[in-house]
């Protein structure tokens, strides 16, 4: 028999770094939602990558950042513990080091575990200089395992970040069954599908005010679909009249656009319902939020 090898990695940076595309980019589905919107991920995401000798369990996490609220205090906390009882860390960086990168820096440095510098988007920087400028300015900050230049969007070089994490996985037998590809539930997924749409089509306050459950999954065995209904949690008033949009045109598209993606994603034939509540400053209420599924 093979010898196997296994680790826990977790994937740190920045807000709309990339980490949640990387995740994704590796596991070859779309586990973790992504946008342009800073904070998109609030919790924990594991991604598991199983090939032939190894298991990849990789841990995506909320952008390190100095929370404000409740929800980002929790968001934070969950980025910091999820550097606790793994093997390896990828630090995510798209820019050269600044004076605020320095908060993340010092948590890293805490965990002291072997860290890769991870330098994503790199089909934006035009020339191998504009990679190299960034590399050294992380190298004198702390020692990194190795440093491995990336494009998530474009999955390039995804091989030798692959490569160099195996070198830190530990001989023994695999975490999870071979075909898992995440712990998170069906419908935590579907809630962030519904979340991510969200993400894109407001602005400002109202997608970080927002949080999605799943109310009930029933299967319909008369016409083969999976009836969902799920509830829209925001802050304001005035937050559910934007979200619904004139004539209730903006949340259909956002459920016509989730249903698709769950169709796709889950090979289903989804029929969706969506409700908006409205529940006042719920990101700074902690028995809320810890009901949301949010900060672990
Ligand atoms: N050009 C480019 N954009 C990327 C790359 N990786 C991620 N992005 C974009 O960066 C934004 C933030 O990505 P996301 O994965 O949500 O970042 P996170 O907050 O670190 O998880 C999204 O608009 C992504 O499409 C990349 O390799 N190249
Ligand atoms: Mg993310």
């Amino acid at each position: 028999m093979m010898q196997t090898k296994s680790g826990f990695i977790t994937i740190v940076g920045k807000p709309n770094v990339g980490k949640s595309t990387l995740l994704n980019a590796l596991i070859g589905e779309k586990i973790a939602i992504t946008s342009p919107k800073v904070q998109t991920t609030r919790f924990r995401i594991t991604g598991i990558l199983t090939e032939e000798d190894a298991q990849f369990v990789f841990i995506d996490t909320p952008g390190m950042h100095k929370p404000i609220h409740g929800l980002g205090k929790l968001m934070d906390k969950s980025a910091e513990n999820a550097m606790q009882d793994v093997d390896i860390i990828c630090w995510v960086v798209d820019q050269p080091y600044r004076k605020s990168d320095e908060f993340i820096l010092e948590r890293i440095k805490n965990a002291g575990l072997p860290t890769i510098l991870v330098i994503n988007k790199i089909d934006e920087l035009p020339s191998k200089g504009d990679i190299d400028k960034i590399i050294v300015s992380y190298l004198s900050k702390m020692e990194f395992e190795s440093v491995v230049p990336i494009s998530a969007k474009d999955k390039t070089h995804l091989e030798h970040l692959k490569k160099a994490v195996k070198e830190h996985l530990i001989e023994g037998p695999l975490f999870y069954p071979e075909d898992y590809i995440t712990d998170q539930s069906q419908e935590s997924r579907m809630g962030e599908l519904i979340r991510e749409r969200i993400l894109y089509y407001t602005e400002q306050e109202v997608p970080h005010s927002v949080a999605v459950v799943i109310e009930s999954m029933k299967h319909n065995e008369e016409i083969g679909t999976l009836d969902v209904d799920a509830l829209i949690i925001v802050e304001r008033d005035s937050q559910k009249g934007i979200l619904i949009g004139k004539g209730g045109e903006k949340l259909k598209r956002i459920g016509t656009e989730a249903r698709k993606a769950m169709n796709q994603i889950f090979d289903l034939k989804v029929h969706l319902t969506l409700w908006v509540k409205v529940q006042k400053d719920w990101r700074n209420n902690p028995n809320v939020i810890s009901k949301y599924g949010y900060g672990e």
